[in-house]
């Protein structure tokens, strides 16, 4: 899998590696993420993943344009249903992810930073939907999961016009959580890392869940959802842990279950 390197660690580190090619989301890349991601779905010891790409120029510059230049109609169906796959694999995962944006994040780049729970992005970074100026149109998540983030008026400029905006503009449209240095980029993604490794795993489980429905169900369901969501946290051994230490003024041990 040269063109993914997994560092795992309770605090997971994914980078996408296809840096002459901008990072460009291919389909054996795509293939090699979607194997990837089960396995880190399945593996407790992995608390927080972080992803980035390889090299100073790109995050992901999107899907490869050169590969679907090749494409057949039957082909484009198959890496269309690729790309859903994991993108919802990403936003599925059971525990926190982190963009760590250090260049374009661009078409399905965007879209992949946007199935992240957090994204800290670099000076350098740029982002944008320009799938129009291939007469295509965002096609993993993108006319959904931008307007949910940074409102109808700016997504339809982006999507539209195919413009990119860079870090700073990005931070002010909320669709980042925080803009740093390049050189800043790992060490900061990894200091939110630390910070939610040290939660409970439970409890962040059930927020990231009820956080998705925010996105997936109308309010009433959400808000049934909810609490669910905090019936699951509550019945949990680290809720007793948690509300116990408060009350003994002292640091809550989490057993993460
Ligand atoms: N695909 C393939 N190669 C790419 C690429 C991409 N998206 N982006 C860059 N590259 C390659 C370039 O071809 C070039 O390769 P060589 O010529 O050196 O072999 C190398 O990376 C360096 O790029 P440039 O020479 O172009 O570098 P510049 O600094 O001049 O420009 C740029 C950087 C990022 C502005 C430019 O490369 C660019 O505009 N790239 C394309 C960005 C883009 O349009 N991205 C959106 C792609 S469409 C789907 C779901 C999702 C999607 C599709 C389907 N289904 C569910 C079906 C997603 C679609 C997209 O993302």
């Amino acid at each position: 899998m040269e063109d993914l390197i997994f560092e795992k660690a309770e605090i997971a580190l994914l980078t996408i590696n296809r840096p002459k090619a901008l990072n460009a989301l291919n389909p054996p890349l795509l293939n090699n993420l979607a194997g990837l991601l089960l396995s880190i779905r399945h593996d407790h010891a992995v608390r927080v993943l972080i992803v980035t790409g390889a090299g100073d120029r790109a995050f992901v510059a999107g899907a490869d344009i050169a590969a679907m230049s090749e494409m057949t109609s039957v082909e484009g169906l198959e890496f269309s249903n690729l790309c859903h796959r994991v993108m919802a694999a990403f936003e599925d995962l059971p525990i926190p992810v982190i963009a760590a944006v250090n260049g374009f994040a661009l078409g399905g780049g965007l879209e992949l930073a946007m199935a992240c729970d957090l994204v800290i992005a670099s000076d350098k970074a740029r982002f944008g939907q320009p799938e129009i100026n291939l007469a295509l149109i965002p096609g993993a998540g993108g006319t959904q999961r931008l307007p949910h983030r940074i409102g109808q008026v700016r997504a339809r400029e982006l999507i539209m016009t195919g413009d990119m905006i860079d870090a700073k503009t990005a931070l002010e449209w909320g669709l980042i959580n925080k803009l740093v240095g390049a050189e800043q980029l790992l060490p900061e993604a990894r200091n939110l890392a630390a910070k939610l490794a040290a939660k409970s795993g439970v409890a962040l489980r059930q927020a990231k869940a009820a956080l998705r429905a925010s996105f997936t169900m109308e309010e009433d369901a959400g808000l049934r959802f909810e609490q669910s969501a905090f019936g699951l946290a509550f019945a949990s051994a680290d809720r007793i842990e948690g509300t116990k230490a408060f009350v003994e003024k002292r640091d809550p041990k989490w057993q993460h279950r």
